[in-house]
């Protein structure tokens, strides 16, 4: 895909304008409406955020994340690419988000084979 140099000044202004924003948000009414949650790192209970079963739509920013149904990540999970979700009927999600982790494992620097078990056990 070609990319006119022109737009390498807006897309550093649009990251800089979303520096520290979250890579998932949820929300708890469809189409983006209702309370937010910014989400950046996993989260094993959203009870604890008082977001328990309450998603009915999201944004994702960045990544892809799994979401499940149950606490730590149980139950019935979904993953989803970047984008935006305005509704998580289909999905079978509405209302029964539980859990949130990033699918893939952030790691500075240190790349390994996922089936490869971590060196010291
Ligand atoms: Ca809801």
């Amino acid at each position: 895909m070609k990319r006119p140099a022109t737009t390498s000044l807006f897309t550093l202004c649009t990251l800089a304008s979303v520096a520290g924003a979250a890579d998932l948000t949820l929300y708890t009414d469809g189409d983006f409406q209702g309370r937010p949650l910014n989400v950046v790192i996993d989260l094993r209970q959203l009870g604890s955020l008082n977001f328990n079963d309450r998603a009915s739509s999201l944004v994702i920013e960045k990544g892809a994340w799994v979401l499940c149904t149950e606490e730590d990540f149980g139950g019935s999970c979904v993953t989803l690419e970047a984008g935006k979700y305005g509704s998580l009927r289909e999905l079978g999600l509405d209302d029964a988000i539980t859990s949130v982790r990033r699918r893939d494992e952030v790691s500075l620097g240190v790349f390994r084979d996922p089936e490869t078990p971590p060196p010291g056990n």
